[in-house]
């Protein structure tokens, strides 16, 4: 299976707009040592030919202007995009959505049915796009894998995870099974699996399993500390309270640093949906060498995965 990271970081991408922290600075100076990146999205192939986004991002055009072999270009009007497939109904994670308007045929969306009920309520892309392409709906059942037309050598397992429902909607105080999903791929041919989570604030004796089957994991970069957006004085809520999973260990309960090393030593174990707030992302933080040294990687944009 070939993986493409589209974006590797959080809302807001690196630099964020209205961001001068340090992270920020380096990213936007015309000598920057930090590379820019988009907020989060990946694409799944089996052959190569034709592709499942995974989120689609607000930077959705950007990237895919980035990655010219996601069109095929067999027919005046075509994309290497057979389907669409939502973690959850996070602004960046839904917002590209819109930018894919133009198709000539209904827009195949796979998501729980707690996120195609966000789509369709709270934040009505799903009706918007009726005016538009349309949206073919598949809802996900959890735990029940499923194939996506075209791409027969892909296998797809959805978990539900313990994150949070975006602000905006109604869930976000009454959460629902399915607000937030993990993905685990399997390649049929080879039985090797990615297990994929940009959002994940706790885990649970499934997700555990998950991971410790997975060939790959791609989890949740998004803070450093959960206190990350506290001490900087950006926001009075922890990371926990956002639904993401701190790299460092708080309140004696293991950070992600810890979960990735109870895996085995041969899983690859990437961050992804990285922060621009987080240290990590600065090559020289001491933050990055103990990441590094966790033998862990940072999803960069326009990485390509294989599994
Ligand atoms: C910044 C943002 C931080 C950020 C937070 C979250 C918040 C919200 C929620 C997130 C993300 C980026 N870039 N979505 O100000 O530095 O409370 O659910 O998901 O991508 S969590
Ligand atoms: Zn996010
Ligand atoms: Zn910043």
């Amino acid at each position: 299976m070939l993986i493409k990271v589209l974006g590797s970081g959080a809302g807001g991408g690196l630099p964020q707009w209205n961001c001068n922290c340090a992270n920020c600075s380096r990213a936007r100076a015309p000598t920057g040592t930090l590379a820019a990146r988009t907020q989060s999205s990946i694409a799944l192939s089996d052959t190569g030919d034709d592709w499942v986004l995974i989120n689609a991002s607000p930077d959705l055009l950007a990237q895919l202007r980035a990655h010219p072999e996601l069109q095929p270009a067999r027919a005046l009007r075509d994309s290497g995009i057979a389907a669409v497939m939502l973690c959850d109904a996070q602004i960046d994670h839904v917002t590209g959505l819109v930018m894919l308007r133009e198709r000539t045929t209904p827009l195949p969306l796979y998501a729980t049915r707690s996120v195609l009920d966000d789509l369709s309520g709270a934040l009505p892309l799903i009706p918007l796009l009726g005016h538009y392409c349309g949206v073919d709906e598949h809802p996900i059942a959890l735990g029940v894998p499923f194939t996506i037309a075209p791409l027969t050598g892909l296998r797809f397992t959805a978990i539900a995870i313990d994150s949070a429902a975006p602000p905006y909607s109604p869930h976000r105080e009454a959460p629902v099974i399915g607000d937030n999903i993990a993905l685990v791929i399997e390649d049929v041919a080879t039985a090797a699996t990615a297990f994929y989570a940009p959002g994940l604030a706790r885990t649970s004796e499934s997700i555990l399993t998950a991971m410790r089957s997975a060939t790959l994991v791609l989890v949740d970069g998004t803070f450093w500390t959960d206190t990350e957006m506290i001490d900087l004085g950006l926001s009075g809520k922890r990371a926990a309270d956002m639904g993401h999973l701190a790299q460092c260990a708080a309140n004696g309960k293991p950070g992600m640093l810890d979960l990735l090393d109870t895996l085995p030593r041969t899983t690859r174990k990437v961050l992804i949906h990285i922060n621009n707030t987080n240290p990590i992302l600065d090559p020289d933080s001491d933050a990055h060498a103990i990441v590094r040294a966790h033998g862990i990687d940072l999803a960069e944009d326009g990485m390509q995965l294989l599994v």
